[in-house]
């Protein structure tokens, strides 16, 4: 029943991200925000000694997301926010990015295993991030702030009027409150909300604001009109990236190393079922991402086809740029045999029926398929990291069309430096007429 209500907001969103993508690196790609420099890129937030300059105070920036959106938009919108903090940090405070738990994400429906309050070690090498910016878990900020306190929340939203006159322009204004807010008032006084699952967790002040444009328009409202320490952004999406596919955008991007358990279990799985060795594949991948600078043709891949079949909220709308099943099995076969892979590895998210169906019709498709205790283990984020690292590894690779899941395997591979022949493939419905393919979008390192 809550299907429709999700595949509506998923899809206005990937049409966005496209359009943002588009918009921003024909007219906003010249705005004053540059990378952060290297120095500012090292400083760990707290324990930081900044030589020269006068004290700055630590403010904390936590942000959150659509609920009904899923576990890779989110990593985008973490992008966003990562470029926000740069911006904050280069002028004024000592600005740290506090990570928002991972929880009740729609399509994390395995029951009977705790997905709620997960923090992002689980799931991504913190260390990683924190070279690139300053990153706390929330556990952290409320120990360090002092309690579950957040003083501000920015409910951030559209312009009730659109944009005005057809024209864009880049704004923000405290506005009223468009939608219901989703905060409610307790007996003290404070904001309650839902908080990523922290029912203790209030907010000292609601307020909304409308906002239209690229993630660094809110510096100015960050450092001036706030001044308190600590500041939340929730529907944080709504903000569009500083600079897509720039320098920043690929240095926070190559900073989301997957925690190091998850890639293991991958690489285990390749070698055991699927014939693939980073010395033979030449994927050597280095734990420090500042490392990682393969050449693009470099990586070969294992002996297999890697596939994101994405079905659920996908087939539901019947969209006309998803495949059937058997349109989808013919094309994997015809891939299998122009590129003599001897395997065919299947991500999905297929529903039992489906999976079976696959089954049938493939039935000698590798699938990841954790037992119980390794699904409690992982989780379901944990299990479809799994499975995009080993996706990422296959000698050639087919997704499906406007997944975020799919792009975030093209980054991947583009990391891991494969030739974009091989990654930049979607499937096409069975009907489609013309099937566009992904943009390859090379890394600026
Ligand atoms: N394990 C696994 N899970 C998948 C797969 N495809 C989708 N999922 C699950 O479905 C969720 C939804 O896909 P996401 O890509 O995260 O959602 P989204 O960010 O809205 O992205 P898209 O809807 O794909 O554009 C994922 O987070 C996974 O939990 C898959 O191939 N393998
Ligand atoms: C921020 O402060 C400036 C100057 O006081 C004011 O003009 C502007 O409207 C404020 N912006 C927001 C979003 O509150
Ligand atoms: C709540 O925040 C708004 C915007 O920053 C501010 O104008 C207002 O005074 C605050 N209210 C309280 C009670 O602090
Ligand atoms: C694995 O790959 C190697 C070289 O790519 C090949 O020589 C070997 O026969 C393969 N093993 C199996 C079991 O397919």
């Amino acid at each position: 029943m809550a299907h429709r209500a999700v595949h509506i907001p998923v899809v206005i969103i990937a049409s966005i991200y496209s359009f943002t993508a588009f918009f921003l690196s024909i007219f906003i790609a010249c705005a004053a925000f540059e990378t952060v420099n290297a120095d500012n890129v090292f400083s760990a937030s707290h324990t930081a000694t900044v030589p020269i300059a006068a004290a700055r105070d630590l403010r904390y920036l936590l942000y959150d997301v659509n609920p009904p959106e899923g576990f890779n938009l989110r990593r985008d919108v973490y992008i966003r926010m990562a470029s926000l903090v740069k911006t904050l940090r280069k002028e004024g405070d000592d600005w740290v990015l506090v990570l928002p738990p991972w929880g009740r994400l729609y399509h994390w429906q395995s029951s009977n295993i705790h997905q709620i309050r997960i923090p992002w070690g689980e799931f991504f090498s913190l260390t990683s991030l924190q070279v690139n910016v300053p990153v706390i878990e929330y556990e952290e900020f409320i120990a360090e702030n002092g309690g579950p306190f957040i003083d501000q929340v920015l409910v951030l939203q559209n312009y009730a009027e659109g944009w005005t006159d057809g024209k864009w322009e880049e704004k923000v204004d405290e506005r009223p409150c468009i939608d219901k807010l989703m905060y409610s008032k307790d007996k003290q006084g404070y904001y309650r909300g839902w908080f990523w699952g922290y029912e203790e967790t209030r907010a000292r002040n609601v307020t909304c604001i409308s906002a239209q444009g690229h993630a660094s328009i809110m510096a100015p409202v960050l450092q001036r009109n706030i001044t308190v320490t600590s500041v939340m952004l929730d529907r944080a999406e709504t903000l569009l990236h500083d600079h897509y596919a720039g320098k920043d955008y690929w240095d926070t991007r190559r900073s989301m190393v997957f925690s190091k358990h998850l890639r293991l279990i991958g690489d285990d799985f390749r070698a055991k079922y699927l014939n693939s060795t980073d010395d033979r594949d030449h994927t050597i991948y280095s734990e420090d991402w500042t490392r990682m600078k393969a050449k693009l043709g470099s990586a070969k891949g294992g002996p297999y086809l890697g596939v994101h079949l994405r079905r659920k909220d996908f087939i539901w709308g019947h969209r006309e740029d998803v495949p059937s099943l058997k349109g989808a099995v013919n094309k994997m076969r015809s891939l299998m045999k122009k590129y003599k892979l001897e395997n065919v590895f299947v991500a999905t998210d297929a529903d039992e029926e489906e999976s079976k169906e696959l089954r049938r019709l493939l039935p000698d498709m590798v699938r990841f398929e954790p037992s119980k205790e390794d699904l409690e283990l992982f989780k379901d984020g944990g299990v479809a990291i799994i499975d995009q690292w080993i996706c990422a590894h296959a000698g050639f690779f087919i997704g499906t069309s406007v997944s975020t899941f799919s792009f975030r395997i093209h980054e991947e591979r583009e990391i891991l430096g494969f030739d974009p022949k091989a990654t930049y493939t979607r499937f096409c419905g069975d009907t489609e007429k013309e099937c566009e393919q992904p943009t390859h979008w090379k890394i600026v390192y």
